[in-house]
Formats: structure tokens, C-alpha cells, sequence
């Protein structure tokens, strides 16, 4: 059964719009129609599918209001698109706002329209600690036609710091395999970059948030450098990325650190690298860390959220304690001393990447789970 399908999600940098979107995609592929609802183009529709529809949400400034009214026109935008379009589904990423704006348009539409809400980790890890939120939050989940949460981890942690009663799919996000050729070789991107031949090349990818436990990563970096030769990518922007250069600057190793900014081919940057870190204190997911593996890059990761569910400890990548950085530094150190040992992670990583989190296996899961409300009635 072909379906038409709303999906709305933040569409800036960042995992929930990353997987929103390449859900859009593969869903089109499978001849679904997908009708985009946000604010701007999600970054990763980067080619033209002629059933792929984007209607933009615009955020008017008006002077009788403090805040422009985003969720009020978001979920207008919805109701519209859910009459004219004939939508069966209303996929959204995040609890709030998007579910509320969600239920509140399929009861304006009155049309059948079924809400389906993925949790994707800030709308419980942080924002079902606020008070004034976590009511909304409970009601977006509890009267969703289903919802899915990205980890069995923050499926449970849902239930227990809401007291959820409603039942939550566990669905993996998902990755294409990066089987393609690569156009430049990992020796000319690391000429590129001026980085000696010699080197071991750590990476971190993220938004630079205090929960990604950016100086962990420096200081686990340090740890490495004592022993090899190696240079450190860290890739994105955000509010820590200030005290983790200074932090560099203070140990004496800023050289050999690389703060590259936001980038948008992060396989070129994983193609040259050797292990990545994701150090984090709360992480539903750690899609960054699925990217890697699946660029046959092993991933040092903490104990923490569904970074254990996507890491196989030992095989695929090494578990650490969060807030423990010397152990990160020899975790990676273990990884990268022989070749054999590098080689065995290296295509663990890939091999799990493909098996568990391919896109063929985890998009039928979606599908099941819309053709489910639907035949609910
Ligand atoms: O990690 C972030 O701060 C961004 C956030 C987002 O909204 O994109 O990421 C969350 O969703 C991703 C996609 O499901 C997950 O891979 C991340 O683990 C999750 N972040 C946290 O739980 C902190």
C-alpha cells in the first residue's frame, strides 16, 4: 500500500533532522509519497525526487506578540497539508514541539490523520526534567497513534521518568552502507590537511554541547598522543568548543588538534580516520558513532543512553566509563597498536553497520509500524 506521508522535524545539522530525512528519501524510493513540513529544506534533500514535496513553515515576527508564534503556524502548515494532500501519516521527530503541533492538527483536519512520534533523546533526557514541559511532553507520547524511540535505552528511560503507559517501538536510525569509491585516497586527504603520513588520526564529530563531554575527549587525546604519533579531527560548532581548544592549548598538544568547524562530507573526514570518540554523559543514539562504523572507523564510546546498543564492546568499537578519559586514550591506543587488532574492529564495525542498522531492515520497520495505526482505524 502506497501511502502519503507528512514528516516534520528540526531540518538543521543535527541526527533527529539527519534520519527524518533520509527517512523521507527511502520511503519515496519505496514509492510512498513524502511531503516535508519545517522551516526550511532539511540539509540532507540534496537531490530532486519527484515524490518528495517540501511546504515551508513561515515564522512571522508580529509586534502584539513577545515570541513569533512557530508552533501555531507549524501545526496550521499541517492541518493544511494533511487536507490537501490526503495524508494517512504525520511522522515527527521530537515530542515537543512537533507531536502537540502534530494532535492539534490532525484535530483540526478531522480527516483520519494518524500521528506517529519518534523520541530521538533531548525531549526526555533533558526536557522531561523541566516541570513547566513535562506534562506536554506525556501528553504528546500518551495520545500519539504510536511512538517510536530511537534506542531500547530511551524507550525505557521514557517510561520511567514519565510513567508512560502507552507502548514505544524500539527502532534503530540507520545508515547506508559507504560502499562507494572513494574520489580521493585517505593519503591525499591527509596531505590535504598537512597532517604527516606517520600520524594515527583520532575524530570527533558533534554539536559541541556540554553533554558531549568535549574536554573528555582532548584529555583522552592526550592520553594517546604520549604513546603514537597522531592528530585529532574535531568537526562541528558549538558552546564547549572554546574550552576544548583551550584545554589543547594547555596541555601543549593545540597543534596536533584540528578544529574544523561544521562540515558537510563527513565520510572524507571519516575515511582518513583511525577511531573516533563519542565521550559523551547522555546519548540516546550516538549516530555519529553509526557514520563511523560504518565507514569501517572503530568507535571509543561511554557507558551511557544507546551508545552500548550501537557499539558491540570488544568487537565493533571499546565501552568506556563516562568522565573517564585516560581509559578512552588506551581503549583507542589498544585499537590502533597492531594492525591485526585495527583490522578485526575495522570490519566488525562495518559488518555491524551494515547487518543491524541498514536502511533495507530499519525503514520496513517504519512502515510496519504505519501500516499498524492505519489498520487500527
Ligand atoms: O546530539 C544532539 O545533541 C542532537 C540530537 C538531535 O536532535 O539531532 O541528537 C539526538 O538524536 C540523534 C538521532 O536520533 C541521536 O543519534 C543522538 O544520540 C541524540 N542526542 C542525544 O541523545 C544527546
Amino acid at each position: 500500500m502506497k501511502l502519503n506521508i507528512g514528516i516534520s522535524c528540526y531540518p538543521t545539522v543535527g541526527g533527529s533532522g539527519i534520519v527524518a530525512a533520509e527517512l523521507g528519501k527511502q520511503l519515496a524510493e519505496r514509492g510512498h509519497t513524502v511531503h516535508f513540513i519545517s522551516t526550511s529544506m532539511p540539509f540532507r534533500l540534496n537531490k530532486t525526487y519527484p515524490n518528495i514535496y517540501y511546504h515551508e513553515v513561515e515564522v512571522n515576527q508580529y509586534e502584539v506578540f513577545q515570541y513569533p508564534p512557530y508552533t501555531l503556524t507549524l501545526a496550521s502548515k499541517m492541518s493544511e497539508v494533511a487536507k490537501r494532500e490526503k495524508l494517512d501519516i504525520l511522522h515527527v521527530h521530537y515530542a515537543v514541539p512537533h507531536a502537540i503541533c502534530a494532535l492539534l492538527a490532525k484535530d483540526m483536519a478531522q480527516t483520519g490523520l494518524k500521528v506517529v512520534t519518534t523520541l530521538h533523546g533531548t525531549d526526555i533526557t533533558v526536557l522531561a526534567n523541566d516541570a513547566s514541559l513535562k506534562e506536554s511532553i506525556y501528553y504528546a507520547i500518551e495520545k500519539s497513534d504510536a511512538v517510536t524511540a530511537v534506542s531500547q535505552s530511551l524507550a525505557q528511560q521514557t517510561k520511567d521518568m514519565l510513567g508512560i503507559k502507552a507502548p514505544i517501538d524500539c527502532i534503530y536510525n540507520f545508515i547506508e552502507q559507504a560502499d562507494a569509491v572513494q574520489e580521493h585516497s585517505r593519503e591525499w586527504w591527509k596531505k590535504e590537511y598537512n597532517i604527516p603520513a606517520e600520524h594515527k588520526v583520532m575524530i570527533h564529530i558533534s554539536n559541541f554541547r556540554p553533554v558531549k563531554r568535549v574536554e573528555d575527549v582532548i584529555e583522552a587525546f592526550y592520553t594517546v598522543q604520549l604513546e603514537q604519533k597522531a592528530t585529532l579531527l574535531m568537526i562541528g560548532d558549538g558552546p564547549d568548543l572554546n574550552k576544548a581548544w583551550q584545554l589543547a592549548e594547555k596541555l601543549g598538544i593545540a597543534e596536533s588538534v584540528l578544529f574544523l568547524g561544521n562540515q558537510k562530507n563527513i565520510s572524507d573526514f571519516l575515511n582518513m580516520s583511525d577511531v573516533m570518540f563519542l565521550l559523551s554523559e547522555k546519548e540516546s543514539f550516538g549516530l555519529a558513532a553509526l557514520e563511523a562504523m560504518a565507514c569501517g572507523v572503530p568507535v571509543v564510546g561511554t557507558d551511557v543512553g544507546g551508545i552500548p546498543e550501537v557499539i558491540e564492546d570488544g568487537r565493533s568499537g571499546l565501552i568506556v566509563p563516562a568522565g573517564d578519559a585516560e581509559a578512552a586514550g588506551k581503549a583507542a591506543l589498544h585499537i590502533i597498536a597492531e594492525s591485526s587488532v585495527f583490522q578485526s574492529f575495522s570490519s566488525e564495525a562495518k559488518k555491524r553497520a551494515k547487518e543491524e542498522f541498514s536502511a533495507l531492515k530499519i525503514v520496513q520497520q517504519y512502515e510496519d509500524v504505519y501500516k499498524r495505526v492505519l489498520a487500527d482505524g
